[in-house]
């Protein structure tokens, strides 16, 4: 029994080494890369369509459905950034070359959002404050997209 806990710990502790590779080493190719990003623009973007959705009416407001949507694209905003890589400008990708080349303005404009996400959750508990939120969080996803996003 000793010798079993002992080995479960001996493989947690394998476990979390295993995690704490530094994240630049987690992408075996650039296209790995690529997907890793852009699946975590498209949940941000699906919960941005369900807020967006409940601002203009087009969906009942629900607070709690809200809020969770809000959590959902606070925690995706804070994922794409480790897979802008090297040479990952080019594929099955909208970023343009600037976006890599630019990488503290990135930075800057991804700090930015996050801090516009962060009071989203607050925010998207009554549709007044939602929208208005809501308004601040699309602006900050534009400047990117409007400099650093093909079309
Ligand atoms: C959204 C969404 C985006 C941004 C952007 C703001 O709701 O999916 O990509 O806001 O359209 O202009």
């Amino acid at each position: 029994m000793k010798k079993l806990a002992l080995s479960l710990a001996g493989a947690a502790f394998a476990a979390g080494a295993l995690f704490a590779v530094p994240a630049a080493a987690q992408f075996a190719k650039v296209e790995d890369a690529i997907k890793y990003r852009k699946a975590a623009f498209t949940i941000m973007g699906a919960n941005m369509g369900r807020l967006s959705a409940m601002a203009r009416g087009d969906r009942p407001f629900d607070a709690a459905v809200a809020q969770a949507a809000a959590r959902t694209v606070d925690m995706a905003g804070h994922l794409p950034w480790e897979a802008f890589v090297p040479n990952s400008a080019a594929g099955d990708t909208r970023l343009k070359p600037e976006g890599l080349a630019n990488a503290a303005e990135v930075k800057a404009a991804a700090d930015k959002m996050q801090a516009e996400t962060a009071k989203l959750v607050t925010a998207a508990a009554s549709l007044d404050t939602l929208r208005t939120q809501l308004g601040a969080v699309g602006a900050s996803c534009k400047a990117c997209h409007d400099k650093f996003r093909k079309d």
